[in-house]
């Protein structure tokens, strides 16, 4: 049976500006916390993606988001941390993607498999509602702007490679055509997250090789030493989490499009 979290698609979400988009967290409470306070008074958060492992504190990162009523999409990591809540255990994933994420719930991350899938149910309920709640895909429309925040983004080589892969008959069925116009690469996007999850998720494509789809795609999930807007992109992950001397959280501002990161 396909888990609820898989199911969780494409969200929409209607807002007027400002708001705040940011990137990687990664266990990164005190970067949260001083973006929180450095963010201007009452503008909501939404999050890239992997808000979990490297960093010391997943938890309180979880429980913060909760309290300050953030949305946003799943990463790479909190896919693991979904199977693992959904018992299916870690090993899946290996240890070295969640051994912060459970040593910030009092589980030690060198214990044996079966240890640490019997330690499962410390996770409060509400990070769990939390994780299960997390779309593939957020449809994020600011002041009738519409923008997409997918933790990678899209690459292009994903959708090149949809050019020859028999699954374009699936969607040319689905759509009446199968080579659109790169105006319509909009509508790709609701293909991808049937096709293509794993793209969306794990494949790292920086923000150069990003692809135009005909409104901004803000993504996190590639670390890089400062975030870029490149008009049909915005990239934030400025490393929170890596052991960079200059590790950033960063925020992008919509509509103005101006970032705020905090190291
Ligand atoms: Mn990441």
């Amino acid at each position: 049976m396909t888990p609820d979290y898989v199911n969780r698609g494409i969200a929409r979400l209607d807002v007027c500006g400002p708001v705040a988009v940011c990137g990687d967290v990664h266990g990164r409470l005190d970067l949260l916390d001083r973006l929180l306070r450095a963010l201007p008074p009452g503008v909501p958060l939404i999050h890239c993606g992997d808000l979990i492992d490297r960093g010391p504190d997943s938890n309180g990162v979880l429980q913060r988001m909760i309290d300050v009523g953030a949305r946003g999409v799943r990463g790479n990591h909190e896919e693991w941390m979904s199977e693992w809540l959904l018992g299916k255990g870690i090993d899946a994933f290996g240890h070295m993607l969640g051994r912060e994420t459970l040593q910030s719930y009092g589980i030690d991350g060198r214990a044996s498999l079966q240890e640490i899938n019997a330690a499962a149910d410390v996770v409060p309920a509400g990070h769990r509602a939390l994780l299960d709640s997390l779309p593939l895909v957020l449809d994020l429309v600011v002041d009738e702007v519409p923008y997409w925040v997918i933790h990678a983004g899209i690459g292009v080589n994903s959708v090149r490679a949809m050019h020859i892969d028999r699954e374009l008959d699936a969607f040319a069925g689905e759509h009446g055509s199968a080579l659109l116009p790169p105006t319509d690469l909009t509508r790709w996007v609701p293909w991808l997250v049937t096709h293509r999850r794993d793209e969306l998720l794990w494949t790292k494509t920086p923000a150069a090789s990003q692809l135009d789809v005909g409104r901004t795609v803000l993504f996190g999930h590639v670390p890089d030493r400062r975030p870029w807007d490149l008009g049909h992109c915005i990239a934030l992950d400025t490393g929170a989490g890596k052991s960079w001397a200059d590790a950033a959280l960063t925020a992008v501002l919509l509509p103005e499009r101006r970032f705020i990161r905090v190291s």
